[in-house]
């Protein structure tokens, strides 16, 4: 620890850590923005002599091991750990972080005291907290949530033909968006409202386009999309913050009771699937389907 304050510059990223368990069952999902910081692991890895932009290490080392203390039921009571490839570990640009750090404040307990790591554009998985061992293999890490959960299947495979070893853990996240101004439950009087939300992609690719609905999907508009407030926001600017959530918003007449709609496109013309039935998956992963707001309105007993 006393060696990453020491020896590295202090580096800042702000990005969204993102899970991939999203079920539309419950809506349950698992964001975290924040501003992280500590040290770049290119530069903690070139300090034990592997150069930035290594894919191989002389020994046949491809693959970057993060192993924590914390001991799991799913590994036999053994630690939590994961891997990412060592291009992207010795990746300066990837920005992947030793972090000690969380909107300027040390880490507490639950986000990985005292030092963790952050893979930015990655599913939340592969962020191990509670960092304690890091190791340099040929192959990828064969831990559980490695090997046996974060994986999505196609519609075929079921519990009774699962074959985990054929699909690849899942890393980068794909592109998404949620409306957080409106609840299903909300009841409105007719005449405009705001439909705001956030927006984000994997890979650090930036949002280029907010769609919003009132129609059920028939009909949009496109929002506007800022990161700092009174800024619009240009996908894959230089002030663009590529890491990190890109907000939208939109001012909209809404007459009566309906269901409003946001779906966002990535800067790679990702765009979000219009429905859960056409990405189902045995895991319940990453479900990014267009986000529906069912809202009421009346004009009475308000
Ligand atoms: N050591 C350890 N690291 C871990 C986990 C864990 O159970 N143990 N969970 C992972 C998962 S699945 C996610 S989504 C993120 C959650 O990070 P947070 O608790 O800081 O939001 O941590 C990841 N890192
Ligand atoms: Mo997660």
């Amino acid at each position: 620890m006393c060696h990453l304050y020491l020896n590295n510059p202090k580096e800042y990223i702000n990005l969204l850590l993102f899970c991939a368990v999203r079920t539309n069952l419950s809506f349950l999902y698992h964001f975290l923005s924040a501003v992280w910081s500590g040290a770049k692991l290119a530069d903690v890895l070139e300090l034990v002599g592997i150069p930035n932009l290594t894919s191989v290490t002389r020994s046949g080392g491809k693959h970057v091991e993060f192993v924590s203390i914390d001991k799991c039921k799913e590994e036999n009571g053994g630690p939590y750990k994961a891997s990412i490839p060592l291009s992207q570990a010795t990746n300066p640009e990837a920005d992947v972080l030793l972090a000690y750090e969380m909107n300027g404040e040390p880490l507490n307990r639950d986000h990985g005291y005292p030092l963790r790591v952050v893979v930015p554009g990655v599913i939340g998985a592969r962020s191990v907290k509670w960092l304690d061992t890091i190791n340099i293999l040929a192959e990828e890490c064969q831990g559980f949530f490695m090997q046996k959960d974060y994986k999505m299947f196609p519609p075929s495979v079921n519990w009774d033909n699962i074959n985990w070893k054929s699909r690849r853990p899942l890393m980068d996240f794909p592109v998404q968006c949620v409306i957080c101004s409106l609840e299903d439950v909300n009841v409105m009087k007719p005449g405009k409202a705001k439909v705001s939300g956030y927006a984000v992609s994997g890979g650090g690719r930036g949002i280029e386009r907010v769609d919003i609905s009132v129609d059920g999907g028939k009909n949009w508009v496109e929002a506007s999309r800022y990161q700092k407030t009174g800024i619009p926001y240009i996908a894959d600017h230089m002030s663009s913050d590529k890491w990190a959530w890109v907000f939208f918003e939109v001012i909209i007449d809404i007459p009566h009771s309906t269901q409003i709609v946001a779906k966002a496109v990535d800067t790679a013309a990702n765009v979000q699937p219009e429905s859960v039935e056409t990405i189902w998956n045995l895991r319940g992963v990453l479900n990014t389907s267009w986000h529906r707001v069912q809202v009421r309105v009346g004009h009475s007993n308000m």
